[in-house]
């Protein structure tokens, strides 16, 4: 509250020299309490640099949000999981933090939330139109309280992929990634909710990624974990991501 009341003050000595600031949007967000911009501008981001992906209106929901890539586990752990409404499933965030979280989904619930109606775009070249829910990332990050050395934020994720055959065959474990201009981005969200509903299991319940300004792939699903590293190097194949490991995908995926 009392930084709500500086920043108020602050805005208020500003408008009283300059004017044509009143008008700007972003102004009114900031003194409307979108708190986890803050941190953003802190980082040195720069508020005139912040760009918004689009977001659309109730009637441009599409009618069903089609699932891609892995859409089920079939492992008795997600069995049991889903048979239990995930009330066990948790999201641990750790790596370069002072205070690793682990949280339930009601933790995740809680939290203050955005929703945002936005288009998912997808390599493959398929859109879709959804209504997402879910606490903004930078709010848990705030939370654990990042370090300064931390650069990148992992994405760990339950399900995987089978590759290789005969002796060479073996899992490789879904995860993407992304920098911590991303991560604070206000439309970075941990959603649990689709169009009002908890998530299908094909759109990655109970927790996915919603890394608005990326293409499809960057928006991890069957979410566990949110790991704080330096690097990138020594995760999995080392290139940020599953497709970027194993198809070359571009690590930024910006749209
Ligand atoms: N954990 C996980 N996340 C994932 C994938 C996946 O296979 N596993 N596929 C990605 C791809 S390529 C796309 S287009 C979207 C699909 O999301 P949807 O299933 O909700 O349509 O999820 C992305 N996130
Ligand atoms: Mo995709």
């Amino acid at each position: 509250m009392q930084r709500r009341n500086f920043i108020v003050a602050a805005g208020a000595a500003f408008l009283a020299g300059c004017n044509k600031i009143s008008d700007s949007k972003w102004f009114e967000k900031l003194v409307d309490g979108a708190e986890s911009w803050h941190r953003g501008l802190h980082r040195g981001l720069g508020m005139g640099r912040i760009t918004m992906a689009p977001e659309f209106e109730r009637a441009d929901i599409s009618p069903f949000f089609r699932g891609n890539g892995n859409q089920d586990i079939e492992t008795d752990e997600y069995r049991a999981a889903q048979a239990d409404g995930f009330a066990n499933w948790r999201l641990e965030v750790t790596g370069l933090v002072d205070n690793p979280l682990s949280l339930s989904i009601d933790d995740i619930r809680a939290l203050p939330q955005r929703t945002q109606i936005t288009r998912h775009d997808c390599v493959e070249g398929w859109s879709a139109i959804g209504e997402w829910t879910g606490p903004q990332l930078s709010h848990l990050l705030e939370a654990a309280g990042v370090q300064a050395e931390a650069n990148f934020v992992v994405f760990h994720c339950a399900d995987f992929f089978t590759r290789g055959s005969g002796d060479n065959r073996r899992r490789v474990d879904y995860y993407e990634s992304c920098d911590l201009d991303d991560a604070m981005h206000p439309q970075t969200i941990v959603a649990h909710l689709l169009n009002g509903e908890p998530l299908p299991v094909r759109n990655g319940a109970p927790l996915r990624m919603r890394l608005e300004r990326q293409l499809g792939y960057k928006h991890a699903k069957y979410l566990t974990g949110i790991e704080l590293v330096a690097s990138l190097d020594d995760i999995e194949g080392g290139k940020g991501g599953y497709w970027e490991d194993v198809a070359g995908y571009q690590w930024y995926a910006g749209i």
